[in-house]
């Protein structure tokens, strides 16, 4: 009898020892995980993406600014979204919009002052979401400081932050004199070479991206040094995370051989991934992100899905997730679109959801500042079918597996841009393209505009169209920095707000349907229908909850029998009436999307 009565009692001790002093026993216990996932704010969020330029102007200089985002947050916080992603807001000469920063600690002069972002940083916070900024250190601008140093002599203490090579001697040029060829045969994402000869020193620096875009040696510690200081500085502002651009690039081969054949094909792939890479991004996580309860999402330009996991696993300490470019350039051959062909994109999916285990979180998005508009390209911009494929697209983002992305905009269904003529662009990547082939009789002028109207990043750059009033209602001034899409008197915020048919009303309630369901967040994902042609068909489970998605990428009616026997339940989403529930076979409209409960 006693030994019984020992043993419990023993339980009881021990029990009771772990949970008096327990708050270090709980708290070392692991949160307690949902399907296999440590459930986290990040996981959970939905991100609605800020392009700064051309969300709201508050100052009628037809440029949008920061105090035009803060009067526009209780919009957001009823749209549902819970975290802003604010895209480069820095002091810069603006060669590639903010994305070339002069001054890390400084608000850019065109969006206002530093005042400006504590008050709209406050606002955010005050209706429940948070901010996460855009972190650019895989280069600077020509103008920073510290590239102003480094370009005035070879012995400049801040010669080291960049790269500066000799140049090969080359032919002699027209005055005979012997004329220099670039270290090697890298180009730059923007065309032409990724390195400027200086003519200061004679020695030529290496840019990835613009001339004006000098990349930064993040082999010289003083320069990680530099960056982990500067991303304290927004975080101790109360910033709550980081998106980082084109952070695969960081570490280069300080030898810089020529590009294969084969690297030239893909030149993201052969600038990622360098020698250091990992070992800077765990440095970065144990100087910074360690410190703080923060989300960073890295831009993975140039890495593979089989890559992704030595980034973002959680025993990696690197980062919280990362954008792939497989699925938002999925359609994409250079300039132009290739047919859309929908089993190779769902393919994509059910590759992220073999290849990233509960360890690995991802990301869901199909457009951003870099790419043309959703509906436009993924969906059907035709009046008859807009705003169906717009809705039907949204369903799709919010109910895939991963933290969805939203672009500014896309809640209203807004298309891409009729641009006419090389004068209508602003982006640089288009304007040195056009010296680099039409100028040079590669690509006919006709051709080449034609492409980019489907292909341009400025399709989503042009103004939030907010009302039908002059300019969209963007600006109060006569002039825009990026002309307004003609048809923002048929798609404006204030005609969608209060109408219940609307796509920003349907994003809204998808939005709504996410948050009150966390199958669409940690359910296991499954494809039950990979082959088919015109219809996207998936489910989500977690536990009792199992959902059903279907997305009718086509506009021709489609009878379909649900496969594997599965029976639609209670339906909890459409963008079309219906009253379709609880059977195995429905009838589904051209781009019709539903979410039904699974029986
Ligand atoms: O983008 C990197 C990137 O992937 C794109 O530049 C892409 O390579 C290009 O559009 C080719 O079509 C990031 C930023 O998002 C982008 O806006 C900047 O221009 C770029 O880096 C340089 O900072
Ligand atoms: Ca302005």
């Amino acid at each position: 009898m006693i030994p019984r009565l020992i043993a419990s009692a023993l339980v009881l001790v021990t029990f009771f020892t772990a949970t008096t002093n327990g708050q270090t026993a709980s708290s070392a216990q692991p949160a307690a995980t949902v399907n296999g996932y440590e459930p986290t704010w990040w996981k959970e969020a939905v991100v609605y993406q800020i392009y700064p330029r051309s969300f709201k102007d508050s100052n009628g200089d037809g440029i949008g600014d920061i105090p035009g985002i803060t009067s526009k947050l209780d919009y957001l916080q009823q749209l549902g979204v819970s975290v802003i992603w604010l895209s480069p807001h820095y002091d810069s000469p603006n060669a590639d919009n903010g994305y070339d920063i002069r001054d890390y600690r400084k608000v850019m002069s065109e969006f206002g002052t530093m005042a400006d972002f504590d008050k709209m940083l406050a606002g955010i916070k005050q209706r429940h979401m948070r901010l996460i900024v855009d972190l650019v250190v895989n280069h600077t601008s020509d103008e920073h400081r510290w590239f102003v140093e480094s370009r005035s002599s070879k012995d400049n203490p801040y010669r080291d932050f960049y790269f500066w090579r000799d140049g090969k001697p080359g032919s002699p040029g027209p005055d005979g004199k012997p004329t220099l060829l670039p270290p090697n045969n890298d180009p730059s994402f923007f065309s032409g070479s990724a390195w400027q000869l200086d003519p200061k020193t004679n020695q030529f620096y290496l840019h990835y991206f613009a001339v004006k875009q000098p990349d930064l040696n993040w082999d010289n510690p003083k320069v990680r040094e530099e960056v982990y200081s500067l991303m304290r500085f927004w975080l101790d502002k109360g910033v709550d995370g980081f998106r980082m651009d084109v952070i695969p690039l960081i570490s280069k081969n300080p030898s810089f051989p020529d590009l294969t054949p084969d690297q030239l094909k893909n030149i993201g792939k052969a600038y990622a991934n360098g020698p250091h890479m990992h070992e800077y991004l765990q440095e970065m996580n144990r100087n910074v992100m360690a410190k703080y309860d923060v989300m960073t999402v890295g831009e993975a330009l140039g890495i593979s899905l089989e890559q992704t996991p030595l980034i973002v696993g959680d025993s990696r300490h690197e980062l919280n997730m990362i954008f792939n470019f497989d699925a938002v350039r999925f359609n994409r051959d250079g300039l132009k679109l290739k047919p859309f062909d929908l089993p190779t994109l769902k393919a994509i999916y059910t590759r992220h959801a073999e290849g990233l285990d509960t360890h690995s979180w991802d990301t869901v998005f199909l457009a951003n500042h870099d790419n043309p508009r959703l509906v436009s390209t993924f969906g059907d911009d035709t009046p008859q079918f807009r705003m169906r494929s717009a809705k039907l697209l949204q369903t799709m983002l919010l109910t895939l597996r991963g933290t969805t992305f939203l672009y500014q905009g896309d809640e209203l269904g807004m298309t891409n841009y009729p641009f006419k003529s090389i004068s209508d662009f602003n982006d640089i990547e288009v304007k040195n393209a056009y010296k680099a082939k039409v100028l040079t009789g590669q690509i006919p002028e006709a051709t080449f505009i034609a492409d980019l109207r489907t292909t341009s990043r400025d399709n989503s750059r042009t103004p939030m169209q907010w009302d039908a009033s002059p300019q969209g209602g963007f600006t109060t001034g006569p002039k825009t920095w990026l002309a307004v899409n003609p048809n923002y008197k048929e798609i404006n915020a204030a005609a969608q707000i209060s109408d219940p048919d609307s796509v920003y009303s349907y994003t809204k309630q998808a939005i709504a349907l996410r948050h009150a369901h966390r199958a669409f967040v940690y359910g296991d994902y499954k494809d039950i229908d990979p082959a088919n042609p015109s219809i996207f068909a998936y489910t989500r489970k977690l536990g009792p909850e199992n959902f059903l998605v279907l997305l009718n990428f086509s506009e021709a009616e489609n009878v379909y029998k649900i496969p594997g026997s599965l029976d639609a339940g209670a339906l909890v989403l459409g963008n079309l009436p219906t009253s379709e529930h609880d059977t195995n076979t429905l009838h589904l409209s051209g781009w019709e999307a539903r979410v039904y409960k699974l029986k």
